[in-house]
């Protein structure tokens, strides 16, 4: 099916819409009804770019709810919880953190907010002066946590894998494996019950999870002491990359609100050596590499495409974009489809998502070969419109996975992949 612009557009940017507004809690939205229904960090911030299409005020209250989270040493959590849902696990009961007005997670996300402030602020000026004056502070700060707590030869590292936002992926399965869970206890999965498994990390990947949670949870969330044998600690290109990007950003806001420079241009050129370092030459590719025993992954996924996106233009990744997007019905894949380890529909092991198609077109459409960002928008958008809103899609067919009615697949759709969108560059 292809897309009809005139007609069908219209229609999905009013479906999009009604996504995000069905999905809004009363200034923050979830990632969908009954499988997500807190707020997350990086799905917040795409939410807001979606909101900026129809409701810029609505677009700002997104991102300081979520900074109703951020923890006095800095850190912006991955789930901003507020109240207790049955519907999800982990909930804030296994968690037990207390260290902001409301309830949070105790591990962070990919840090997209700074960028996206810069966006908001583009589209009203006079609008987004004071706002950006209440946020740089507060980005300032997450940003500086980065550096202190999750940094390893200036490339920034995951001590979970839900921090890095791609749950299971390959990246990951070194060190995970490297892990005995031991006794977690007994806990019932909530996702499983919203989704078929198949599409899910394995009961295996949630033992470790939680193990990582419950240590976390013995030693206080005390970074310090979290820093000494932690058991997992994995430098990520998709972190690194968007915090560069972020840090680029943060860089311009603090011009807008005469903040100094100096401290933001520093973490910029340690970002950039540590991106390097990312550099898998055996994979031809940019890759994630364990800090505890200093093995690559040999994965190539999505994110290793987001160096454009963080302002390096480097051609020894051209000829992997280019066999992707030729051969790859629906890219970027979350993994190569040439990997033993690929599975199209088991979440960030195959599918393709909308977010990381945004930021990753984003990029080649600022400074990647010429004609591949529309490439990728333009399949991007087939994708949805041809499958519809929903969490993340089999790169070979398009097969929708997930939950459905999702918010980021909506907020994407009007703020890069529509035809309509304003963003196109
Ligand atoms: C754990 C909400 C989140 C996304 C993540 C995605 C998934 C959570 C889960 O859902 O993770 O953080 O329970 O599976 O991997 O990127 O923010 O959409």
């Amino acid at each position: 099916m292809s897309l009809d612009l005139k007609t069908d557009c219209a229609t999905m940017d009013q479906r999009a819409q009604d996504i995000l507004r069905g999905n809004d809690r009363g200034g923050f939205t979830v990632p969908t009804n009954g499988l997500y229904p807190y707020q997350f960090n990086w799905d917040s911030v795409f939410a807001a770019w979606g909101f900026a299409r129809i409701d810029l005020v609505r677009a700002w209250e997104e991102i300081e709810k979520l900074f109703d989270g951020q923890w006095p040493n800095g850190m912006v959590p991955h789930i901003v919880f507020r109240q207790y849902d049955p519907d999800y696990f982990p909930g804030p009961d296994v968690w037990g953190c207390t260290h902001a007005p409301v309830i949070t997670s105790g591990i962070s996300q990919p840090p997209v907010a700074a960028s996206c402030v810069t966006r908001l602020y583009a589209m009203d000026p006079e609008l987004g002066q004071a706002k950006v004056a209440v946020l740089m502070p507060k980005l300032l700060r997450w940003h500086r946590w980065f550096i202190e707590w999750r940094q390893s030869g200036g490339a920034i590292c995951v001590h979970h894998p839900w921090e890095s936002g791609r749950d299971n992926a390959a990246d990951w399965d070194g060190a995970m494996a490297a892990i005995t869970p031991g006794d977690v206890g007994n806990y019932t999965r909530r996702d499983t019950a919203h989704v078929n498994p198949a599409m899910r990390p394995t009961d295996e990947d949630y033992d470790r999870f939680l193990y990582l949670v419950q240590r976390a949870r013995r030693l206080g969330w005390d970074e310090v002491r979290l820093a000494e044998d932690a058991p997992f600690r994995v430098a990520d290109p998709g972190m690194t990359f968007v915090l560069l990007r972020a840090n680029r950003d943060l860089e311009q806001l603090a011009g807008i609100v005469g903040h100094p420079t100096e401290e933001i241009a520093g973490w910029t050129r340690m970002l950039e050596k540590g991106a390097a370092g990312l550099w898998n030459a055996d994979l031809g590719a940019y890759d994630s590499r364990d800090v505890l025993t200093g093995a690559f992954s040999n994965a190539l996924g999505s994110t290793s495409y987001l160096c454009w996106y963080a302002g390096l233009t480097d051609d020894r990744m051209v000829p992997a974009l280019e066999r992707t997007l030729r051969d790859v019905r629906y890219p970027m894949p979350s993994l190569d489809p040439g990997d033993g380890r690929f599975d199209s529909l088991r979440y960030w092991r195959g599918p393709t998502w909308a977010p990381v198609n945004a930021l990753v077109g984003l990029g080649l459409q600022e400074c990647g070969p010429p004609g591949t960002g529309e490439q990728l928008r333009k399949k991007t958008a087939q994708m949805i419109a041809s499958h519809g809103f929903a969490e993340y899609f089999d790169p070979r067919d398009g097969t929708s996975a997930g939950g459905g009615t999702f918010t980021w697949t909506a907020a994407v759709w009007l703020a890069w992949a529509s035809p309509s969108a304003r963003e196109v560059a």
